[in-house]
């Protein structure tokens, strides 16, 4: 039975892929184990009730399989690599955690109106810590040659980083984070991530209420 899975629609855009990092990791994970999906596009402003049937909680990403719906996406991610673990996506454990604050911080920065609250400083050490991880193993991946969970869960994170920052605050990767702009550009160039990806302007449209509530 063909897989399923629920993920947010654009905001002001509902029959068009919108910008969630849990979503777009569930798609990723989907195209690069090469199994085929059906997507309902769910507008989270306006849920429709069979959506809030199979989720009560309300939130997106929630997967079919085996007849059964399943949220969460650090849960899918897991039961995918369980079902389908040709190829595997597992992380060492050792870098599971690598990149992990790096979106909690950005969110702090694109929504702060005073330049001097630390939130830039804090992002910016988040990414000299991954800079130096990468810097210091073999990649272009964080776990190596080979993509694995990590990098799929980054990757939209990393998207809406350059584009919401670029477009809000003027602001890009620094030039002196080489490895991180290397790894941002072999992120966005997977066939899976291209496939996957939100446009710019849904990635703005979902952040704007967010920067200008
Ligand atoms: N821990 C969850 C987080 C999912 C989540 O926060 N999804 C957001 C969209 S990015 C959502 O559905 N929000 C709708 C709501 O809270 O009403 C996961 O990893 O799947």
């Amino acid at each position: 039975m063909a897989l399923e899975v629920c993920v947010k629609a654009a905001v002001g855009a509902p029959d068009v892929l919108g910008d969630c990092p849990f979503s777009q990791r569930v798609l990723l994970t989907l195209e690069e184990k090469n199994q085929p999906y059906k997507i309902h596009l769910i507008n989270l402003s306006d849920k429709p009730q069979w959506f809030l049937d199979i989720n009560p909680q309300g939130k997106v990403p929630v997967l079919k399989i085996d007849d059964k719906w399943v949220p969460d996406s650090d849960i899918i991610v897991t039961i995918l690599d369980d079902k389908y673990p040709d190829p595997s996506l597992k992380t060492p454990p050792q870098f599971a955690s690598v990149g992990s604050n790096i979106f909690s911080t950005f969110v702090s920065f694109v929504k702060s109106k005073n330049s001097n609250d630390g939130t830039e400083k804090a992002l910016l050490v988040e990414l000299q810590a991954l800079e130096d991880h990468l810097k210091s193993h073999d990649g272009p991946f964080i776990a190596g040659g080979r993509v694995t969970a990590v990098d799929l869960s980054l990757a939209p994170k990393l998207h809406y980083l350059e584009v919401a920052l670029g477009h809000f605050k003027n602001w890009s990767v620094p030039g002196n984070l080489p490895h991180v702009n290397g790894y941002m550009k072999a992120l966005f160039s997977l066939d899976s991530f291209e496939k996957t990806k939100t446009d710019e302007k849904y990635v703005i449209a979902g952040w704007a209420p967010k920067v200008n509530p």
